[in-house]
């Protein structure tokens, strides 16, 4: 839209730079999304795109240097499945410790078994700005915590070396 400053001529969506551990810059905690206009929009199209383009199912901003609380993520088998989340958080609902062979697009060729809570009830906006909540178990559980922890500057290798150590 014209007058709005950060406006492309063109909307192709760009393939973004994954900042690789131990990159300093993965440590940094996330500011809260308090804008939501069309420059998030396509930040979030850039993010789906970065994230299909190197077959991963989740990716938050920290990961591609942008500080911000969001991230994408795609569980699905077919990978039509697109969710992004802004601002957010969750409760632990049953807190069985339930074990995942992680990765991560941080951390390429590396994967390890992590133990997270089995169920969360997820709390975040949506890309208006819309609040909602949804319940995740299995893989998705496992990942929208994999991803918060980046928004706090955690990595998934932080478990693995306090449990070999
Ligand atoms: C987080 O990670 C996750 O090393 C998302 O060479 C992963 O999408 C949570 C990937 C598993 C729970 C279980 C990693 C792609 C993708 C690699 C990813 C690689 C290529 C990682
Ligand atoms: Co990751």
């Amino acid at each position: 839209m014209p007058g709005q400053g950060d406006t492309r001529l063109i909307d192709t969506m760009a393939i973004l730079q994954i900042l690789e551990f131990p990159d300093p810059r993965l440590r940094k905690i996330a500011a809260p999304v308090s804008v939501f206009d069309e420059k998030l929009e396509l930040l979030i199209e850039d993010m789906f795109a970065t994230m299909y383009d190197s077959q991963g199912i989740g990716l938050a901003a920290t990961q591609v240097d942008v500080h911000k609380r969001l991230l994408v993520i795609d569980v699905s088998e077919n990978k039509d499945s697109p969710q992004v989340l802004i601002n957010p958080s969750f409760k632990i609902i049953d807190d069985e410790p339930v074990e995942y062979d992680e990765g991560c697009l941080s951390v390429p060729g590396f994967y390890e078994t992590v133990s997270r809570p089995a169920e969360i009830r997820v709390f975040a906006q949506d890309k208006k700005g819309d609040q909602f909540e949804l319940m995740a178990d299995g893989l998705l559980s496992t990942c929208i915590q994999h991803e918060i922890d980046h928004l706090d500057g955690k990595l998934f290798v932080d478990y693995i070396s306090m449990l070999k150590r």
